[in-house]
């Protein structure tokens, strides 16, 4: 087969695969895509744009495979289904959509990965560039596919990066490369955490700026020459070199070396751990060369995205907390502990689909802060095993009116109902959007429902 025969296999036709596909026609580039299940998510579309296109679904020949000259693949499909293991032992290269868009890019790219706080951090940068008055393309993991951001100018690019668009980038080669934290998620993908962690420092390959958390060993970069090295944390690590942000917990100021910042009372979102993205800010920011000023101005308006740690209501004296996104048990840890301290009783509506977590760790965390436990989802049990039943009251409900129903019952005033399931929401909801809704609507209708309060 000549070369310009060959064509690339698309991997995945959901929102990535779709954007891809445009990328390549708006190239003159030959292609076919394929989904590994009955029903893509997007099938219709891809009809819709691209006529006679080659779709193949569930089974894919395998002579179609060898005649690709790569593999675009989704990050939502494993690098060990078969047609990407297939492609790799015919030494098809298998690289996704974030590989493209950093062949093509011509302007600086912030890149910022961890295993919470992604989507926050993204949208503090992104608005502190708008503050400096850049044209910011804002996109990856957090919704908008890289390559659709091309459709539009700009000075900047901030894309969040997951571990599974990572794995299959092979040298990113950002401007500046940032790792919030790394606490255990997706363990249904990866064989163990090293793997997973693996996947996450790809983004420091090549990086002119790298960002890390000083006070987690796992997110710290290889040292290498030429590169300007940025950490933050809760305090200053003296035995450390690089430029270093933290919190001056003595004065309650964000500092860069000795420098005073920003105090705390002067930051909009709540929680101990957005002072760690706050931080993270700060550092990005002076790595890009984006203003301070256009920093402290975005730190003094953002409240939060919703859905993470966000204030609901109060009830008869009850607060109640909607921290749908937690769906890891590092950011439902950060939750308790972070928002806990403030109320007299925790309520915690947790479960879902663990993702093959190991619940030992919010156990513990649960036993020592949580008065009572309202599990939903399938994997329910996987969490109460690991329940000191004397010390945390336990109810199971079927769905979220019901949780948030027995959540309020069981709760006194200046007490707190959070909602930080810990899981995904796959088993019970489209996502966890519509998690946080219903809890929004089951929360505004117990505050009507005098017979509960
Ligand atoms: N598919 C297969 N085989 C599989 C799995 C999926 O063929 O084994 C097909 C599905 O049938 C579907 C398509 O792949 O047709 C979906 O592709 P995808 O799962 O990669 O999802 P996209 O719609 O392309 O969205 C992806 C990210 N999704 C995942 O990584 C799972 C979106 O992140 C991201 O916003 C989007 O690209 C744009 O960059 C979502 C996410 O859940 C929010 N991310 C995970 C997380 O944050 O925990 C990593
Ligand atoms: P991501 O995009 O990485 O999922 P989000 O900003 O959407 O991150 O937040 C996801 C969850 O993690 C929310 O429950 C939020 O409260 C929590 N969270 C946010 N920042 C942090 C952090 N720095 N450390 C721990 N948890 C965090």
């Amino acid at each position: 087969m000549i070369a310009s025969d060959r064509y690339s296999l698309i991997v995945g036709m959901g929102a990535t695969g779709l954007s891809i596909a445009h990328f390549l026609r708006d190239n003159g580039r030959r292609f076919c895509a394929y989904d590994t299940r009955d029903q893509a998510s997007l099938a219709i579309e891809f009809e819709r744009c691209f006529d006679e296109l080659a779709c193949y679904f569930k089974v894919i020949p395998e002579d179609v495979v060898a005649g690709a000259d790569r593999l675009l693949l989704s990050p939502g499909v494993s690098r060990d289904e078969p047609v990407v293991q297939q492609a790799l032992s015919l030494g098809i290269p298998v690289v996704g959509d974030i590989e493209l868009f950093l062949s093509v890019v011509d302007k600086p790219v912030i890149g910022i990965t961890g295993s919470n706080g992604k989507s926050t951090v993204t949208t503090l940068v992104s608005q502190a560039a708008e503050n400096a008055g850049l044209k910011v393309g804002v996109g990856g993991n957090i919704g908008t596919p890289a390559l659709a951001l091309l459709n539009e100018p700009a000075d900047i690019y901030v894309l969040e990066l997951s571990s599974f668009q990572l794995e299959s980038t092979t040298r990113p080669n950002l401007t500046v490369a940032c790792m919030l934290n790394v606490t255990p998620d997706h363990m249904d993908r990866y064989a163990n955490i090293g793997e997973y962690v693996a996947a996450k420092q790809r983004i420091f390959y090549g990086a002119k700026n790298v960002i890390y958390a000083l006070d987690d060993v796992l997110t710290r970069p290889p040292v290498a020459r030429d590169i300007k090295r940025f950490g933050f944390g809760l305090n200053s690590h003296p035995e450390v070199e690089e430029l270093q942000y933290y919190l001056d917990v003595n004065s309650g100021y964000l500092c860069c070396t000795g420098r005073q910042i920003v105090h705390v009372d002067a930051i909009k979102m709540k929680g101990k751990h957005n002072l760690f993205n706050a931080l993270a800010l700060l550092a990005i920011a002076e790595a890009a060369g984006i203003g301070e000023q256009a920093c402290l101005k975005a730190l003094a308006s953002f409240t939060g995205l919703p859905h993470r740690c966000q204030w609901i209501a109060e009830h008869s004296g009850v607060t109640f907390i909607n921290d749908s996104k937690a769906t890891n048990i590092g950011a439902a840890q950060a939750a308790i502990c972070g928002l806990g301290s403030e109320y007299s009783a925790i309520t915690l509506i947790a479960g879902g689909d663990g993702k093959g977590a190991d619940f030992l760790g919010l156990a513990r965390t649960i036993n020592q802060l949580v008065g009572t436990l309202v599990l939903i989802g399938c994997d329910a049990d996987k969490i109460e095993k690991h329940i000191d039943n004397k010390r945390v009251h336990v109810i199971h409900a079927d769905d979220m009116r019901v949780a948030v129903r027995e959540a309020t019952r069981v709760s006194a005033p200046g007490g707190l109902v959070l909602l930080a399931p810990a899981c995904a929401s796959f088993d019970m909801f489209s996502g966890f959007e519509e998690r946080g809704e219903q809890f929004i609507q089951a929360v505004e209708e117990v505050g009507c429902d005098a017979t509960i309060l």
